[in-house]
């Protein structure tokens, strides 16, 4: 252009013209940069390939998997680690579906996520005409996540973006939904309108304090207590008010039993923990306060047995950010509703001097039941079978990381999962992420991505061999960004167990059983990982000590007894049994 050299360039070249525009692509960045996020985990396609493609060029963290639904569950993780809604972006109909199932999940659990997929064109979708990946997602995403939005108009994806952030991490947190159709993404609008329709929210999750008089009728019915319990939720490790949580248990001299979440809020080791008398707390304690704790299936409802129903009901008193769920399934004598850190430094203003400790005879009673089983489970994990079982693995596992106790645990399986809680100790919050509400098979490399890209620690991953498969090909993906996991596959040939055979006696092998002695080491070295294979608790130990020592991705395929599990683990009762096949 050296020939122009010395004129004007005419104000309404295309030059100048592309740059006062801007188009969906762009405000969606933006949206998201100007409220902090800074890592997407997705799995490119159309339309999303150029959104993908720009979030990198513009500084954002695109972690890319192999399957949507493991993209999700890393979303839905940083979330609850974060207080920040972890995003996930897929394409439309069938990568959309994939995300679903972490979307649903995670609202199930209340971690805050917002699933971003693609959509195709709304004039098409809804005739039927048979679009490419048709489908009307936004109704599909409806019952299975805490809000869905869609948005048609470029200069509505500010909002669209802030309403996300806002229904996913405001209230009691959960996922959202927000359908982007291919044609807003390519529209263009004037760059400054553009940049004035972008939306910072402001106190996305602002506190919400509890009324005075349900604070005071809550420390009325915990003073009215002769062996009071408090049950600690994974809402309570979410909420981030751990100082405060310690201070109201060790103030208050309280027994406190931690859901598996919400394992070291306080240290596992701290002796006011009840978890190795968890039977009889439950049955005999006569008030409970749950803390971010719902009264679901994990906790058999609140009644029963479980709760010693031949003791007489018992009084709660339920601290939980929804209204709705108080008396979810059994009477609440003293609901408070707000935020968990509010609420809690709410009953400590009213817990002084006065406050009546617990009596010495149910603190004595719980010591005595937890050094008994305490006893028990040291007697089980000082054994050594050939071949190892569950809980020899398991105590070379949890001899190592007591030396490393800000290392993140993933955990899922039935026995791997069941025991692991029982025989791993935690000792900082916020550092065990499992199966959670609904039992899932499928979190393991999911939840193991998000963890270490969001914590930049090690991770180690105690999968049963079952659970593994799920979520298994990102091996692939923990290779590629070099993450510091260290994947335990317990092997043993099947789920639950590897034994059963298959009562024809034909070929096909019994539905709960897999191929024997599988090499899943194998797997990682295909993408330039580490793997071992270890047979007894002295070969775990070594493993598992140089894996984290060399912060690489490595695979331990730990060969357990084929015959140690039991059917779903803890969970057998919940089997419906054939009356046909008992005879
Ligand atoms: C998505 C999903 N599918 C299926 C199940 C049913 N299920 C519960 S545990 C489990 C696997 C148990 O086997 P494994 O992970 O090998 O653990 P083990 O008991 O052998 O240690 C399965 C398939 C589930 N919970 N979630
Ligand atoms: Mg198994």
């Amino acid at each position: 252009m050296a020939e122009v050299v010395g004129t004007i360039e005419p104000q309404t070249s295309p030059a100048a013209e592309a740059q006062a525009t801007t188009d969906g692509f762009h405000l969606v960045i933006d949206a998201l940069k100007l409220n902090d996020i800074d890592t997407i985990f997705g799995l490119v396609g159309i339309p999303i390939t150029d959104l993908a493609r720009l979030a990198q060029a513009e500084g954002l963290r695109f972690i890319g998997f192999r399957h949507e639904q493991n993209a999700g569950n890393a979303a839905a993780i940083a979330g609850y680690m974060t207080k920040k809604p972890g995003i996930c972006m897929t394409v439309s109909a069938p990568g959309f579906l994939n995300g679903l199932t972490a979307l649903a999940n995670a609202t199930t659990n209340c971690f805050p996520m917002i699933l971003i997929s693609g959509s195709s064109e709304r004039e098409i979708v809804d005739l039927q005409q048979g679009d490419y990946e048709e489908m009307d997602q936004l109704n599909a995403a409806k019952p299975y996540a805490k809000a869905a939005f869609r948005v048609l108009h470029a200069e509505d994806i500010g909002i669209g973006v802030a309403r996300a952030i806002r229904a996913a991490v405001s209230g009691r947190p959960g996922g959202v939904y927000l359908d982007l159709p291919a044609k807003l993404l390519s529209q263009t609008i004037d760059a400054v309108k553009g940049k004035e329709s972008l939306v910072k929210v402001i106190d996305a999750a602002p506190r919400q304090i509890p009324a005075p008089d349900s604070v005071a009728r809550a420390l009325d019915v915990l003073k009215s207590a002769k062996r009071p319990l408090i049950l600690l939720g994974k809402g309570a490790a979410y909420a981030q008010a751990d100082r405060e949580i310690r201070e109201l248990v060790e103030r208050s001299g309280i027994p406190y039993l931690p859901m598996s979440m919400a394992k070291g809020l306080l240290p596992d080791t701290h002796e006011q923990s009840a978890s190795a008398a968890r039977s009889f707390v439950l049955a005999e304690a006569d008030v409970v306060l749950l803390i971010g704790a719902r009264l679901n299936w994990l906790l058999s409802h609140g009644k029963g047995k479980t709760w010693g129903a031949a003791n007489g009901p018992k009084k709660f008193v339920q601290i939980d950010i929804a209204p709705t769920e108080i008396d979810s399934n059994v009477a609440i004598a003293a609901p408070v509703i707000g935020d968990i850190g509010s609420c809690v430094s709410a009953l400590l203003g009213g817990i002084d001097a006065s406050f009546p400790r617990p009596a010495a005879e149910w603190l004595d009673a719980i010591a005595e039941k937890k050094q008994k089983n305490l006893d028990k489970m040291a007697a089980t994990l000082a054994k050594n079978p050939s071949p190892m079982n569950f809980h020899s693995a398991l105590r070379a596992i949890r001899d190592v990381l007591k030396q490393h106790p800000d290392i993140n645990l993933v955990n899922e399986g039935a026995n791997t999962l069941d025991y692991a809680r029982a025989v791993i100790d935690m000792y900082l919050p916020r550092k065990r992420f499992d199966s959670g509400t609904w039992g899932v098979m499928g979190i393991g490399m999911g939840f193991a991505v998000g963890a270490a890209v969001t914590s930049g620690k090690q991770v180690v991953a105690i999968e049963g061999d079952s659970a593994f498969g799920f979520s298994g090909m990102e091996l692939e993906t923990i290779c590629r960004y070099n993450l510091p996991v260290c994947t335990v596959v317990f092997n043993n040939n099947g789920v639950y167990r590897g034994t059963d055979v298959n009562p024809t006696g034909g070929a096909d092998v019994a539905p709960t059983v897999f191929v024997k002695n599988a090499r899943y080491d194998r797997m990682i070295e295909a993408f330039g990982g580490i793997g071992y294979h270890v047979t007894t608790p002295d070969e775990l130990t070594k493993a598992l000590t140089e894996s984290i020592a060399s912060g690489k991705p490595t695979l331990i395929n730990a060969v357990i007894d084929e015959s140690a599990g039991t059917e779903s683990g803890r969970l057998t009762n919940l089997n419906p049994q054939s009356a046909a096949m008992k005879k």
